[in-house]
């Protein structure tokens, strides 16, 4: 039995960087997908820490909240910096990926085809914080902190990703971040995983909006 269970709707969601973490890092895990009908009979979601999914088993570990997820798993795996002054680096990335995921959430779920157009014309804006630290880091060869994979990468790898999707020329005028997305997309396990049915037939957002 994987010491792992993720359980979460059918869409790649709040749970895309921890699959890909667990991917890369080897680890397997089991999948409970909740169907939209199941989830609104309203059976579970009293049964949850503050009423939402993702919901994160380790053994007897139960955890709530994505973030809480991923940082776990960074110390679980080794993936939290060398020490605590990079693992402070990593919490930094990691909440700059959530306030862009959250931009993201309202713009996709709220009023997509009216709020579009701005969001992504403002987008630059939001993407050049993740472009500053990597000349430090082999030119977007290596990783946003230090020179060790952190849970803070893969949470950026899905939320650019997921951005390609909605614009795909937004990383053109990044040629750092481009170069950090291709290096780390070619990661044989994040390779894998991105071309597996997992990931390809899981729409991104749980309303088919991307
Ligand atoms: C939504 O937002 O899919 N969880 C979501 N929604 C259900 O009743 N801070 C935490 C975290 O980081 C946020 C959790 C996250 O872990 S994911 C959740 O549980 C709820 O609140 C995004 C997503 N949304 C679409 C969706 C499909 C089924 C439930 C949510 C039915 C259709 C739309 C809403 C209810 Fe729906």
């Amino acid at each position: 039995m994987p010491p792992y269970t993720i359980v979460y709707f059918p869409s790649q969601g709040r749970c895309e960087a921890m699959h890909m973490l667990l991917a890369d890092q080897g680890q397997s895990w089991k999948e409970e997908v909740v169907t939209i009908d199941t989830w609104i009979q309203g059976l579970l979601k009293p049964t949850c820490l503050y009423g939402q999914l993702p919901k994160f088993e380790d053994r007897d570990l139960t955890l709530y909240q994505s973030n809480a997820i991923l940082r776990h798993l960074g110390c679980s795996l080794g993936l939290y910096g060398k020490d605590q002054r990079e693992a402070a680096q990593v919490d930094m990335v990691n909440f700059g990926v959530e306030d862009l995921r959250c931009k993201y959430g309202t713009m996709i779920y709220r009023n997509y085809e009216n709020d579009k157009d701005d969001y992504v014309k403002a987008l630059p804006g939001h993407l050049k914080p993740f472009e500053t630290p990597l000349p430090q880091n082999q030119g977007g060869k290596a990783f946003v902190v230090g020179d060790q994979i952190s849970f803070a990468d893969y949470n950026l790898l899905d939320l650019l990703l997921i951005h390609r999707v909605l614009a795909p020329d937004c990383l053109d005028n990044f040629p750092l971040l481009s170069a950090y997305v291709a290096h780390f997309s070619a990661r044989p396990k994040i390779k894998a995983f991105l071309s597996s049915p997992e990931h390809v037939n899981h729409p991104i957002n749980g309303n088919g909006k991307q």
